[in-house]
């Protein structure tokens, strides 16, 4: 609708103007020397592969961000309903590959820039990786929205810029030591800064009970310190699609709302400085994975992050002109862990003190619209804020958080009445010492679903972790088994294996239908088919043994079984149940046993204040140290820690996999997503019988899975069995703890703690039980890998029945069976690139 002719023609022009960007190779040239040239303002001659990387991502920016505000445009054509997927973390690692990839580009671009004398793999390397996460939870929610552009769902993921992301891990003496990881120092060119999106953030001050102008009792809240968060927009690129959607990351800046006082005492810099110190909160990503540190920083954090992106969602909502009884009709809100669960009371405070909505009807709202997925049952990692920090922090939201309490504690009165120990179980204030918020129990009572991570996980949740609530509320529990990106962990971390796919099925859609792959298992007994699929895999170890190398500076031999171990340092992991079998492999060598050579490879960071993963990792390297150095050893045996485990080397280690190791105690690991990755990747797992390792061997059959240990429903009896002392262990255990204490790996005192862990009744992970059958299985896998063909078809196999484990598949899941959202796929103005 125009007013006059005179806007009509405006309007026309400017559609003209920003009509499509062309993709023939001149275009695609032109475009890249005006984003050297006039965004880096360099010519020719100062252009590096840095340089060129920069423009080549701005010229890949401009075409994801006319495909996201196409497709944000339809989506509001359509009235759709969108999920507001919320983490503090995406673990993204590099974008440029991926995008190009997703664009239908690579090739093209690959052509247009070889004329100009750039290779394009050199300029994908010279990306860093954006680190905003831990681990697999970061990770996880990388993938799915990599997920939700491609199955064309509308959504957001909302996060935070963090000027540091994970730390940048060396090794000196064998000790972990953690660098600043300085990653916004060199640009992001994906980002989009909106200085047009920002909200006011308050903190600390009081509330009181006011009379609004109708002379209703209203409350006040009297913010004591104020800040701005600022938008960050990063687009995600469906793949074989037009869809493009987004994750906004809030950065925090000072706001404008002085704090007269400070500045009016008269010490201008002092008051500046201040000021700069408390508007510095989204700087750093807490790097404890599993853990949870109760720092006032970090609670600043997760209500900056969940106050803007409320904010945002709200005013996303108010466009529509509906009414807020049709919220949940429009949004969904998924919470990540319970890292945003202040959401809940901060949609609450929004409804109640400022849009004059009643208690129930918020209520209603509220719990319509979220959803928690639970992602551990470690008791360190179950999130509790002390009452007293968020009374200073957060004065309005304790009360609201108090008053849902009050209210879901009369339910449970109800139920069982008078029964004071339920009562005491089962309040979101946990009174037993101290007071402090059970997070876990507030996003339970605000949602309408939790969901665990795997089949195992789930049903844990249920009976073990939140077993009262799954009584009062058994509907609201559900499993969703994670999955991972095809897109980036085959086809770009692997793309000789993708060819080969796409050349046996004769078609790429396996891209986007992982349960295709599946029509390959006739080809598992082919021997031609074996040979080549072996043969790729030999490229991908000599690619990982060149970074060895070059990382390391350790000689691999590519012809022996490699074996990998890459994810977090945590006890319950158990890293520490892998070296010491190497132990025990290299006592064997010593005596002239006949061993199966092998390479074992390590990798991961431990969180910087967890002292004991700290120490497992300096003995890896002392072990690593003593074998790698003995001539007796030679080629047989080779232990490597590959410093600064993160997304873009994963790419370069996973592929190249003959067996990973997935170990943790039964009962402990959620899920775990990497055993997906590798398996996908025609590595075998050794594993015990925890998180999705469970689902996997189901899909790819038992006998190309190594199980041992104890099962989950055993532990605690094992535990038992430990602690009385009544349980002897395998006589190799004792040998290779010995070889510690007899100074083998130096000197034993810098390890004894190690060694108190697992003996004495301690040994709460249960090692010492599963060793024996550890060290048995270990023995079949090197017997198996003899025999080629017969490895070769394992490997086979493990991949092409890894269908399910596509995240697509999870978020179908979600968006079917929590969200209520639909696909709504943007017709393209040109046919989508079938390139790849
Ligand atoms: C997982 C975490 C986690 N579970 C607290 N919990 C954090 C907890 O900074 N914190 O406070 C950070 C991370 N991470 C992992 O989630 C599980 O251990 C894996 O088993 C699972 O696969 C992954 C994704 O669901």
């Amino acid at each position: 609708k125009f007013e006059n002719d005179k806007e009509k023609d405006q309007a026309l022009l400017w559609a003209f103007l920003a009509s499509y960007l062309p993709e023939d190779k001149s275009s695609l040239q032109k475009e890249f020397v005006k984003h050297v040239e006039y965004t880096l303002a360099q010519t020719k001659s100062e252009c590096t592969d840095f340089s060129s990387f920069q423009a080549l991502s701005y010229c890949t920016r401009d075409r994801l961000i006319e495909r996201w505000k196409d497709t944000k445009l339809f989506f509001k054509q359509k009235n759709v309903k969108q999920v507001n997927y919320m983490s503090l973390e995406f673990l993204l690692g590099r974008s440029l590959q991926n995008s190009l990839s997703a664009l239908g580009l690579v090739g093209k671009y690959a052509d247009a820039l070889m004329d100009l004398g750039f290779k394009l793999e050199d300029l994908y390397d010279e990306e860093r990786d954006a680190g905003l996460g831990n681990g697999g939870l970061g990770r996880l929610a990388a993938c799915f929205m990599d997920s939700l552009a491609t199955c064309n769902y509308p959504g957001y993921g909302y996060g935070l810029r963090y000027k540091f992301g994970m730390f940048y891990q060396t090794l000196v003496d064998g000790e972990q030591v953690e660098l600043p990881d300085y990653w916004l120092n060199y640009g992001s060119p994906w980002e989009i800064e909106r200085l047009d999106v920002s909200y006011p953030i308050n903190f600390y001050g009081k509330v009181s009970e006011v009379e609004d102008e109708n002379g209703n009792k209203v409350m006040k809240w009297d913010q004591g310190e104020q800040m701005l968060a600022v938008a960050y927009d990063y687009p995600i690129p469906g793949f074989k699609t037009y869809n493009t959607v987004a994750i906004r990351l809030w950065g925090s800046k000072p706001s404008d709302e002085f704090n007269l006082d400070s500045f009016n005492r008269g010490d201008y810099l002092g008051a500046i400085e201040e000021k700069e110190k408390s508007e510095n909160i989204t700087n750093v990503l807490y790097p404890n994975d599993n853990t949870m540190q109760g720092k006032e920083l970090r609670l600043k954090q997760q209500y900056l992050f969940v106050s803007a992106t409320i904010q945002d969602i709200i005013s996303q909502f108010k466009e529509t002109g509906k009414p807020f009884s049709e919220f949940h009709n429009f949004h969904a809100i998924q919470l990540n862990d319970t890292h945003p669960t202040l959401g809940i009371p901060e949609l609450m405070r929004i409804l109640i003190d400022e849009e004059k909505k009643s208690w129930d009807e918020a209520w209603d709202i509220t719990t319509k619209t979220f959803s928690y997925t639970n992602h551990t049952v470690l008791p360190e990692a179950l999130e509790k804020w002390s009452v007293s920090m968020v009374e200073n922090v957060l004065p309005r939201h304790i009360m609201i958080i108090y008053e849902i309490n009050e209210r879901f504690l009369k339910i449970i009165e109800k139920k069982w009445p008078g029964d004071m120990s339920k009562r005491r179980a089962l309040s979101i204030i946990d009174e037993s010492d101290g007071k402090f918020i059970r997070m876990a129990f507030l996003a339970i009572v605000g949602s309408h679903t939790i969901n665990g991570v795997a089949y195992l996980h789930s049903e844990l949740v249920k009976h073990d972790v939140f077993p009262l609530f799954y009584e009062i509320w058994p509907n609201k529990f559900q499993n969703k088994t994670n999955g991972v990106t095809p897109r980036r962990w085959i086809q770009q971390s692997n793309p000789q294996l993708a060819e080969l796919i796409t050349r046996s099925l004769n078609s790429d859609r396996w891209l986007v239908n992982l349960d295709i792959i599946k029509d390959l298992v006739h080809l598992a007994d082919n021997s031609s088919f074996q040979k080549e699929w072996m043969e790729i895999k030999r490229n991908n170890k000599i690619r990982l043994a060149k970074y060895i190398e070059k990382k390391c500076d350790i000689q691999v031999n590519v012809d022996v079984l490699f074996d990998c171990q890459v994810k977090r340092f945590h006890e319950y992991k158990r890293q520490l149940l892998n070296i010491l079998s190497v132990i025990n492999r290299y006592l064997d060598i010593m005596e002239g046993k006949k061993v199966a050579a092998r390479v074992v490879i390590f990798g991961g960071k431990a969180a910087p204040g967890y002292y004991m993963a700290k120490l497992i990792i300096k003995l890896i390297n002392s072990v690593a140290e003593v074998v790698n150095n003995d001539p007796k050893v030679g080629d047989l045996l080779k232990v490597v820690f590959i410093p600064n485990y993160c997304v873009s080397n994963a790419e370069i280690i996973i592929p190249a996999s003959d067996i990973s190791q997935h170990i943790s105690t039964a009962g402990t690991e959620a899920s775990g997503t990497s055993n997906m990755k590798f398996s996908m990747n025609g590595g075998l797992i050794i594993g015990t019988l925890d998180g999705a390792n469970i689902e996997i061997r189901d899909a790819i059959g038992h006998e190309n899975m190594y199980i041992f240990g104890a099962r989950s429903e055993e532990v605690n009896k094992v535990k038992k069995l430990i602690h009385d002392g009544t349980f002897t262990p395998d006589a190799r255990w004792t040998r290779v703890l010995t070889a510690i204490k007899e100074d083998k790996f130096g000197p034993h005192e810098q390890f004894q703690d190690i060694i108190n862990s697992v003996s004495g009744g301690n040994d709460h992970y249960i090692l010492s039980y599963d060793f024996g059958s550890y060290l048995d299985i270990q023995n079949s896998i090197d017997q198996d890998f003899k025999d080629k063909a017969k490895w070769a078809k394992k490997s086979i196999m493990a991949s092409v029945c890894c269908g399910k484990f596509s995240s697509d598949r999870t978020i179908k899941e979600y968006a079917e069976q929590i969200w209520g959202i639909e696909e709504w796929k943007r017709p393209g103005p040109v046919p989508v690139s079938n390139e790849e």
